[in-house]
């Protein structure tokens, strides 16, 4: 069990963007808007939140985390190096022939790593028959699924929802990414999902809303979620699309490339983009002078 300070935990969002960014350049594909905006959510959980033990990744009473939105691996897989599942230096292999650290994730190829996904909304079914397996074994452990907001364009999304309302699974936490993007536009204009909040509560979840930047707001709604009993949780963390790197901010052009594979309007030319991003993550936007590494 993992709790970092507060400022602790503001640093270990900032490694994981870093990470991010040097695995993606290194693999030359892969998905950026996603795994930076969650960095911070990832450290919350996996560096305070969770019960879990890098060193005992089957720990019977861990609590369990389902990646539903399978192609922001690259966050997953940068939090658990982090955290000490396997070597960071295995992070470069991400997308490259023979590696465990595939374009999605895959269960059993890595410690840590409860459930594959990639097609969207699967996750959803299968935190909800973790949250009742749980349950029915009178565990104590806690089932927590991060779902992209475009990945709620998904029916299968909403049966799940459905059933975790109807079986009043408190056990269970969703944590939507709000960042407004999807694959190819900005979610309202895809297929709108407001009012987020109000279909929640028709079926039956207990809603927080939060900064999803914010670690201190984040372990409070992960907290406020424990306290509730009759129903499943959502926590909308609204965030910033690419946060971090201030040309991928709220675009969603850059969901689905890394850095320096093309050039993207408003974007540095794509030979530069690599050696910006890297910077600004590293200094935190001129923040830190050097000391932080
Ligand atoms: C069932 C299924 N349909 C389509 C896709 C292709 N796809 C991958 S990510 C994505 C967009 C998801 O949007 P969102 O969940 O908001 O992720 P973000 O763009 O914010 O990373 C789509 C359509 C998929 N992986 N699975
Ligand atoms: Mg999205």
């Amino acid at each position: 069990m993992i709790k970092l300070t507060l400022e602790e935990l503001k640093y270990k969002a900032n490694d994981i963007r870093k990470d991010i960014i040097e695995m993606l350049l290194e693999a030359k594909s892969g998905h950026s808007a996603g795994p930076l905006d969650m960095a911070d959510v990832f450290a919350a959980l996996y560096f305070y939140v969770m019960n879990h033990d890098p060193k005992n990744p089957q720990w019977a009473e861990r609590d369990r985390f389902v990646l539903s939105a399978g192609h922001i691996a690259p966050v997953l897989y940068a939090t658990l190096a982090e955290a000490g599942y396997f070597p960071k230096e295995e992070l470069k292999t991400l997308r490259k022939l023979g590696t465990r650290l595939h374009g999605h994730p895959h269960r059993g190829a890595l410690p840590g790593i409860e459930t594959s996904s990639g097609p969207l909304a699967q996750g959803t079914s299968q935190a909800i028959g973790m949250a009742l397996a749980l349950r029915m074994d009178h565990s104590r452990s806690r089932v927590f699924c991060v779902t992209g907001d475009g990945e709620l364009n998904e029916g299968q999304c909403w049966e799940a929802f459905m059933f975790a309302g109807k079986n009043k699974l408190h056990n269970l936490t969703f944590i939507v990414d709000r960042n407004n993007i999807q694959i190819d536009g900005y979610t309202e204009d895809v297929m709108p999902l407001e009012p987020l909040r109000d279909k929640f509560e028709a079926f039956n979840f207990h809603v927080i809303e939060v900064d999803g930047h914010n670690v201190r707001a984040i372990i409070d709604a992960c907290n406020e979620a424990k306290a509730v009993f009759e129903k499943p949780t959502v926590i909308i963390a609204h965030t910033i699309a690419g946060k971090g790197v201030d040309f991928m901010e709220g675009r969603f052009e850059w969901h689905g490339i890394p850095p320096g594979a093309q050039d993207v309007s408003g974007a540095p030319d794509k030979k530069e983009q690599g050696r910006i991003a890297i910077e600004e993550i590293r200094t935190l936007r001129g923040q830190i002078k050097g000391e932080h590494e």
